[in-house]
C-alpha cells in the first residue's frame, strides 16, 4: 500500500529539514522526509573523517529564517566541526518538531511520475512505497563518494575508508601506516590530524592546490554578542554577496595598489585566514594577471613553510589559477610535511600502478600500508540525483536525459519532470556558495512556487525546454566570464569521475544575481515554466511571455 502524502522530500540535511518545515508548517502540506542515513545531518552525518570541519565561518553557517532560533543558538568556534553542527541541526529538528515526519535508514531507489494521477511514486530500499504530488530532492551536492577504480583494491590486506563514509565509531590510527590518496579540501583537513596519531602518513598527491590557513579559534564573548545582536545585518551581507558568505569582496582591483600595498594586503589576509583571502581583490577570479599575484604569494608561502625543497616544489607546482578549483583552508597542512612521519608522493612524477596486498605500488616503489584513506571526493552534483532511478513524463529517465550533462532551468527543475524540484541542483550557485544561504533561497522559492500552484489551482509545473536551453547557455557564459573555466580538470566540470560529461555544473553568476533572477521569474508568473491544469490541453504559459529571458547584467558574479 502506498503512503499517500502531498510532498516527499529526499534527504534530511540542511536542505531537507528546512523544506519539511516550510512545506508542512507554512503551506500545511502533509510532508515526509526519507533519509538514507541513520540520523539527520546529511553531509555532516557522513563526513566524520579526522579533521572534518566547516570552511564557512559559523556566524553565517546557519539558517536565517528564524529569529528566535538565531537568538538562542550560539556557535563556539570560528568554524564548527561535525559534532556541533549535528547538535545545531538536532536543535532545529527539536524546535520545529521535525523528527516525527522523517523516516531514517531508508534510501530512495526510484521515483516514477504517474501522469494520469499527477503523482510521484517513490520506492525505497526497505520496500516502502509513497505517492506524492510534489517531489523535492534535497540529496546534497557532495554525497556520492568517488572511489577511484585502482586495480588491486580487493587484494589489499589492510583496511580502507572513504572520508565521506567514515565509520561513526572512528578509526584507531595509532601505530598504523596510513596512505591518503587525495589532497582536495578534505585531504588537506585530514592529513594534519592523521599525522598526529598514525605511525606514518604517506600522502599521495595527484594535483597540488592552494590552501590558506583557516585560523580556527574559539569565539570570544564579544564576538558572540555581536553575532547575537546583528543577525539582520549578517543575513543582509550573506544575501548580497556573490558567494553567500558574510564578508564583502573588496572594491578594488589588483592594479589599483602598489606591489608593496598588495603584499601587505595578502599578508593581512593570510594572517586573518579563511576563504576571505579570495575577497582581497575583486578581479582575482576574472583577470589572469591579477590572479597570478595571489597564486605567487601562496606558492611562496608553501616554499617558506615546507623545509624539504623537493617536497615544497611538489606542493607548490600548481597548474591552475588560484581558486579555480574549490580553495581549501587548513590547519597546519604544509607544516605537516615537516614532520618526520609524513611523506609526500608526487603522483604526476610517480603514478600509482596498483594496490597490492601490502600497500600501494607506484611506478618507483611499493609503499607498505595498514590503512588507505580515500580523500578522493565525490561524483558531485549529478551523482546523488542519478543514483536514484528517476522517471518523468512518458517514462523518460533522468539518467538518459542528462547523459550529455545536466539540463535544468535555474538548477531547480528539469524538463519533463513535473513537480520535481532539486535543491541546489546543477545550474544553481550551490557549491560556489556558503551552502545554507543558497539552500534557504531554494527552499523558500520552491515553497512559494508550490503555494502559488495550489492557490491558482494549477496541478503541475515544469520548465519550458527553450528556457532550459537558454539557462544552460547562461550558465556556460557565466563560467566563461571567470577564470573558473581554466581549471577544466576540476570536479566543477565533472572531470574527477571517468566517463562523466565535462560540463561546468554550478552557476557562477553569483548568488545575489541568481536570487534576483529567481525572484523575477516568480514575479512574472513563473516565466520560463509551463504550468498545467489537469484536463486542460493548453499550457498556460507564463505571463511574462519571455520564456526565460533573464536579461541580467553580464560579467562575473563569483
Ligand atoms: O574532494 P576533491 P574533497 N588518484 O574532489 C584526488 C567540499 N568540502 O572531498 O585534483 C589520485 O576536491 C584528486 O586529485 P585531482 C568542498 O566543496 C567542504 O577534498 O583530481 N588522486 C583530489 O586531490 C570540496 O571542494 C569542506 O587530480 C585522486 C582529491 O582526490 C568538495 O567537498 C571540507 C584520484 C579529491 O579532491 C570535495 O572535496 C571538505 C585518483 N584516482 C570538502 N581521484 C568543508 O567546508 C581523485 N583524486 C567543511
Amino acid at each position: 500500500m502506498d503512503v499517500e502524502i502531498d510532498a516527499l522530500v529526499i534527504g534530511a540535511g540542511f536542505a531537507g529539514l528546512y523544506q519539511l518545515h516550510s512545506l508542512r508548517d507554512r503551506l500545511g502540506l502533509s510532508t515526509r522526509v526519507l533519509e538514507a542515513g541513520g540520523d539527520l545531518g546529511g553531509t555532516w552525518y557522513w563526513n566524520r573523517y579526522p579533521g572534518a570541519r566547516c570552511d564557512s565561518e559559523s556566524h553565517a553557517y546557519r539558517y536565517f529564517f528564524s529569529r528566535e532560533l538565531n537568538e538562542e543558538w550560539e556557535w563556539s568556534e570560528r568554524y564548527p566541526g561535525p559534532p556541533e553542527i549535528l547538535r545545531y541541526l538536532g536543535r532545529v529538528a527539536e524546535k520545529f518538531d521535525l523528527r516525527r515526519d522523517i523516516r531514517f535508514g531508508c534510501r530512495v531507489v526510484s521515483a516514477r511520475y504517474d501522469e494520469t494521477a499527477n503523482r510521484w511514486l517513490v520506492q525505497t530500499d526497505v520496500g516502502e512505497r509513497y505517492a506524492a504530488t510534489y517531489l523535492v530532492a534535497a540529496v546534497g551536492c557532495l554525497s556520492s563518494a568517488n572511489i577511484p577504480d585502482i586495480p588491486g583494491l580487493g587484494e589489499f590486506g589492510g583496511r580502507w575508508f572513504h572520508t565521506g563514509k567514515w565509520p561513526h565509531e572512528g578509526v584507531d590510527l595509532a601505530g598504523q601506516r596510513v596512505g591518503q590518496i587525495g589532497t582536495g579540501s578534505t585531504g588537506i583537513q585530514a592529513a594534519p590530524v592523521i599525522a598526529q596519531t598514525a605511525a606514518h602518513l604517506t600522502v599521495f598527491q595527484r594535483t597540488p592546490t592552494y590552501s590558506v590557513p583557516a585560523r580556527n579559534a574559539p569565539l570570544t564573548p564579544e564576538f558572540k554578542r555581536w553575532v547575537r545582536e546583528n543577525h539582520a545585518e549578517i543575513r543582509a551581507i550573506a544575501c548580497s554577496t556573490p558567494n553567500g558568505h558574510a564578508f564583502r569582496i573588496a572594491d578594488r582591483n589588483v592594479a589599483d595598489v602598489t606591489p608593496d600595498e598588495r603584499q601587505a594586503i595578502y599578508e593581512a589576509a593570510w594572517a586573518r585566514g579563511g576563504l576571505q583571502f579570495r575577497a582581497t581583490f575583486r578581479d582575482l577570479m576574472t583577470d589572469q594577471a591579477a590572479n597570478d599575484t595571489a597564486a605567487e604569494f601562496l606558492k611562496a608561502r608553501i616554499r617558506a613553510i615546507v623545509r624539504d625543497p623537493k617536497t615544497a616544489a611538489a606542493l607548490a607546482d600548481i597548474d591552475h589559477p588560484y581558486a579555480t578549483k574549490r580553495p581549501p583552508i587548513d590547519t597546519d597542512y604544509y607544516e605537516t610535511f615537516n614532520r618526520g612521519n609524513v611523506t609526500l608522493v608526487d603522483l604526476r612524477a610517480d603514478p600509482i600502478e596498483r594496490i597490492t596486498p601490502r600497500g600501494i605500488r607506484t611506478r618507483s616503489a611499493e609503499h607498505a600500508l595498514d590503512i588507505i584513506v580515500f580523500a578522493t571526493g565525490f561524483d558531485a552534483m549529478t551523482g546523488p540525483l542519478l543514483a536514484i532511478d528517476i522517471r518523468g513524463r512518458d517514462g523518460r529517465a533522468l539518467r538518459e536525459e542528462w547523459r550529455a550533462g545536466p539540463q535544468t532551468y535555474l538548477g531547480l527543475q528539469a524538463p519533463g519532470f513535473p513537480n520535481f524540484f532539486t535543491i541546489t541542483g546543477p545550474g544553481s550557485p550551490s557549491v560556489l556558495t556558503n551552502m545554507p544561504v543558497a539552500i534557504e533561497q531554494h527552499v523558500e522559492w520552491i515553497t512559494d512556487c508550490i503555494g502559488y500552484l495550489r492557490q491558482h489551482g494549477i496541478d503541475s509545473i515544469e520548465p519550458d525546454p527553450e528556457a532550459v536551453q537558454r539557462w544552460g547557455e547562461h550558465v556556460n557564459e557565466a563560467a566563461n566570464a571567470t577564470l573558473l573555466s581554466k581549471a577544466k580538470h576540476s570536479w566543477y566540470y565533472g572531470a574527477n569521475v571517468p566517463g562523466k560529461p565535462r560540463v561546468f555544473m554550478p552557476y557562477a553568476g553569483g548568488l545575489a544575481r541568481y536570487r534576483r533572477i529567481c525572484e523575477d521569474v516568480a514575479a512574472k508568473g513563473y516565466d520560463g515554466f509551463w504550468l498545467h491544469r489537469r484536463g486542460e490541453r493548453e499550457i498556460p504559459r507564463a505571463r511574462g511571455g519571455t520564456a526565460g529571458e533573464f536579461a541580467v547584467a553580464r560579467g562575473p558574479g563569483v
